[in-house]
Formats: structure tokens, C-alpha cells, sequence
């Protein structure tokens, strides 16, 4: 097995150990910020308590992998023979590593997938076992719970591990699981919507074009799954998956653990399940309309009414960003030139003009800019992925890649278990001073 990843993921591991002990040794102390009691009762909101060099989420520009914006990485990852996006594979090497890969070493990692793909035959029939009306979240998280049994971490810490050595089984651990979500996911996708018509894996094609095939569609949904897992692979670590991933793996609970959890923080319709709801809203929208593209002043209508009942505008607001997306800016870019006249893009385009200027006269939310849920419905339903509860498992996909990527330095920079402090409301009364 070729070990150009892990040599050179070694290699970088050795170069920041000594920044994060120095820290740690010499500037442990230094304050980084206060907390205030509207940060204590508001999510941490805003608190800097965390630290990730996969990625770093800017509110007026948005994110940056490793330093690169969407644009830029799109530009400077090497592509797939024929294809417009960029491997997966490449694009998690530069997310491990920081560096962008040169074609050798992205055939490199791609190999390393290929032979790790194999998912066990048990996963497939605990999947055939459950109910039918189980949501393909709940199926994506039991499978991948399922597959614990397999972790290297968990046994190589049963024989005794160095804490040194932590990384190593992380990784394995990792690029294992990683290999395997596509074809899980496909496998959840054709069991619940096309009868069980199962499509084996190809094993010549990039992670993307393996996805594409084995979800039964063609050309150039293969592009959309590159695209859609890099969009969607990290957005540095605070937000609910990526925390909940970091959270469960700092007790030392293995990647799969990890990874489960993360999907369950993710299933939920104020951070990915968002997608799917954008799509049923639209729906409900396009049912009142006959399916005609409503005018922006019947639109305004729809989305008063939505606040007015006191539901929330899925696709729109965000904890940190203060500007329109970048992810969303980029799947617009791809509509633009592949499907300008579908017509639930020209919905996504009515509700871009009307809902931020509702959002702002209403007065709450405090950022009315469109997040990446917002335009990444309409890509699928125009591909003939039209059964929306799904979507949120194509977010897993991508997310899976900088939680894992996140992990395997957790480990290597021995980040200890996490353990906020709580404090009663007495005491926060006392804090404030009241009596
Ligand atoms: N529609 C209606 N109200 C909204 C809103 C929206 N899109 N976005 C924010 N608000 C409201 C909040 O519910 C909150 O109301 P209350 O004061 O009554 O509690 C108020 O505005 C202030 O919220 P905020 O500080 O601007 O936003 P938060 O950091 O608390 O929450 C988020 C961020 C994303 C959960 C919120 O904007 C939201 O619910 N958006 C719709 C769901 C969505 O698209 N989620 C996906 C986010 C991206 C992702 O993680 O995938």
C-alpha cells in the first residue's frame, strides 16, 4: 500500500507539534476573549474556544480551506480527465496536508480509496432490516455506527497505544470509513426510492464519478457530487456537526463514534437538514402556485406568511457569515451555466431578491443573506434526485471529509477531552449582580 499521504500528513504533524506545545507552554495563560452572559445562555455564540487549521470561516468573505477560497481551490486542485471539478480525493489531501497535490499524488490518494471501498455485507443487510419509513439520516448514521466494530483506533488502544501514536489508527480509521460513505450512501438511496436496485461500484472512477454511477445518474451529476462534497466538507469547527465530531472523538471514542454523532448533529433543520427543507417549502410554494414562477410580489407573500406563523425561512441566515454564502454564490455559478431555466432555480432566484430585504424589515435574524442549503436542493431535483429527504445525506458525504480531517489532528496535537464549565442561574444572577 503507497504511503505518500501518510508520510507527508507525518511529516506536517512533526512541524506543528512544537507551535501548539509552545503555545501551550509559554502563552497558556494569554487571554484570547471575554464571555458574556448573553454568550452563555446564546450557544456560545461567537466565543473563541476552539481552534482548526483545516479551514476558517470569515463572515464577510466566508470560508477558506486551508487558506484557499472556493474559487481558488476549484482552480487549484488537479481535475478529473473530462471533468470540470476537481477529485475529491485531491481536495482531501489538501485539507489533511495544506498543500495542493500534483496529479501523481492525487492518483495516489485515489488509489488508497479504491482499495479501502469495500463495505462490509452486514451493513447492507441491518440497512434492508429496518423500517421503510426510516429517514435516510437515521439509516446514514446506523450504518456507519454499525461499522465500529472495525475501528483500528479501538483495537490498537485495547493492545495498548502511545499517546504519540494516536494519529495513526485515526487516519486508517478515517480514510476507511471516508472510502465507504458513497457507496452507503447510494446503497440508502436505491433501497428506499428504486426498489432495492442496487448499483455496484466502479473500481476505475474517482470518489465523485463512483458516487454518480452508482446513484444511477448520469453526466454531469458526477461534477454536481464532486462539487457538492467539497462545498460541503468544512466550515471550521464550531458549527453543530463539526463540534459534535470533535466533542465525541476528544473522549477518545473512535472515528466511527465520531462520525455517527456527527451525522445526528447534522440532521437537524437548522443546520443541514435545511436543504431538504428549502425544497419542501419550494414545493408547498410551487403547489399554491400551480406550478407557475410566482411573481416577487406573491413570493414576499409566501415568506411573510412563513415568519408570521412563526417558522423560520429555511436557507437563509447564519450564526458567523454577514454576506451571501460563498457555497451558495458558487452552486448559483453552476446553475447559471447548466440549468438557467429550470424552474425551481428561477423560484431560488425570486426568493434571493425578496427574502433578505423581509428579513431585514422584520428585524430578528442578523444575517438575511442566502446560506449553502439554500441553492444546493435545486441542483439535485434537477438531476432527478427529487426525493429531498435525502439531501442531507449528500452534506454527510462532504462533511465527513473535514470532521475526519479535523480528527486525525485532534489526535496528533493530543487536543485532551472536552469539558466546558456550567454554571447555575443563581449563579449567573450573581455574576449580573442581581439580588
Ligand atoms: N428565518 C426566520 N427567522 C430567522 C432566520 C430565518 N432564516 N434566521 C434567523 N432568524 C431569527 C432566529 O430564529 C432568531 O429568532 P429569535 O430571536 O426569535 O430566537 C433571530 O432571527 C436571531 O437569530 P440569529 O442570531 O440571526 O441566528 P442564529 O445564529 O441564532 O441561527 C440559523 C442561525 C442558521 C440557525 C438561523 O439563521 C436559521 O434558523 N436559518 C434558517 C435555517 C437554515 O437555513 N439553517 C441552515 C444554516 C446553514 C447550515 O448549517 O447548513
Amino acid at each position: 500500500m503507497s504511503k505518500i499521504l501518510k508520510e507527508k500528513l507525518f511529516s506536517k504533524i512533526e512541524e506543528w507539534r512544537p507551535r501548539t506545545a509552545k503555545l501551550l507552554k509559554e502563552h497558556g495563560d494569554t487571554v484570547v476573549g471575554n464571555v458574556t452572559i448573553a454568550q452563555v445562555i446564546g450557544g456560545m455564540r461567537g466565543v473563541k474556544c476552539l481552534t482548526t487549521d483545516i479551514s476558517y470561516l470569515d463572515p464577510m468573505e466566508g470560508i477558506r480551506f486551508r487558506g484557499y477560497t472556493i474559487p481558488e481551490t476549484l482552480a487549484a486542485l488537479p481535475k478529473v480527465p473530462g471533468a470540470e471539478m476537481p477529485y475529491v480525493e485531491g481536495f482531501f489531501y489538501l485539507l489533511l496536508t495544506g498543500e495542493i497535490p500534483t496529479e501523481a499524488e492525487v492518483n495516489e490518494v485515489a488509489d488508497e480509496f479504491n482499495k479501502r471501498k469495500h463495505v462490509p455485507e452486514y451493513v447492507f443487510t441491518m440497512l434492508r432490516n429496518l423500517p421503510e419509513d426510516s429517514h435516510p439520516m437515521t439509516m446514514f448514521s446506523l450504518a456507519i455506527g454499525a461499522m465500529q466494530k472495525e475501528s483500528e483506533f479501538a483495537k490498537k488502544y485495547r493492545e495498548g497505544l502511545n499517546k504519540m501514536d494516536y494519529w495513526d489508527p485515526t487516519y486508517e480509521d478515517a480514510l476507511n470509513l471516508l472510502a465507504k460513505l458513497p457507496q452507503v450512501a447510494a446503497f440508502i438511496y436505491r433501497l428506499k426510492y428504486k426498489n432495492g436496485d442496487i448499483i455496484d461500484p466502479d473500481p476505475h472512477l474517482d470518489m465523485g464519478g463512483n458516487f454518480a454511477h452508482m446513484m444511477g445518474i448520469d453526466k454531469p451529476y458526477d461534477d454536481v457530487s464532486r462539487l457538492y462534497f467539497l462545498l460541503h466538507s468544512d466550515h471550521e469547527s464550531g458549527n453543530v456537526s463539526a463540534h459534535t465530531g470533535h466533542l465525541v472523538a476528544s473522549a477518545l471514542s473512535d472515528t466511527y463514534y465520531a462520525i455517527s454523532a456527527m451525522i445526528n448533529g447534522l440532521a437537524g433543520p437548522l443546520h443541514g437538514l435545511a436543504n431538504q427543507e428549502v425544497l419542501r417549502w419550494i414545493q408547498g410554494v410551487m403547489e399554491q402556485m400551480g406550478g407557475e414562477v410566482p411573481t416577487e410580489e406573491k413570493m414576499k407573500e409566501f415568506v411573510w406568511n412563513t415568519l408570521n406563523s412563526g417558522q423560520v425561512v429555511p436557507g437563509f441566515g447564519h450564526a458567523v457569515l454577514r454576506k451571501t454564502d460563498p457555497r451558495y454564490a458558487a452552486q448559483r455559478d453552476f446553475c447559471l451555466k447548466h440549468l438557467p431555466d429550470d424552474p425551481i432555480f428561477k423560484y431560488v432566484d425570486v426568493l434571493y431578491k425578496v427574502v433578505p430585504p423581509i428579513l431585514v424589515e422584520q428585524g430578528k435574524a442578523k444575517n438575511p443573506w442566502p446560506n449553502v442549503d439554500a441553492q444546493s436542493g435545486v441542483i439535485q431535483w434537477h438531476y432527478g434526485l427529487t426525493e429531498y429527504d435525502f439531501y442531507t445525506v449528500l452534506f454527510g458525504v462532504g462533511r465527513a471529509l473535514g470532521v475526519c480531517a479535523n480528527i486525525i489532528w485532534d489526535r496528533a496535537l493530543g487536543y485532551p477531552i472536552e469539558r466546558p464549565k456550567s454554571l447555575t442561574t443563581a449563579m449567573l444572577e450573581d455574576v449580573a449582580g442581581i439580588k
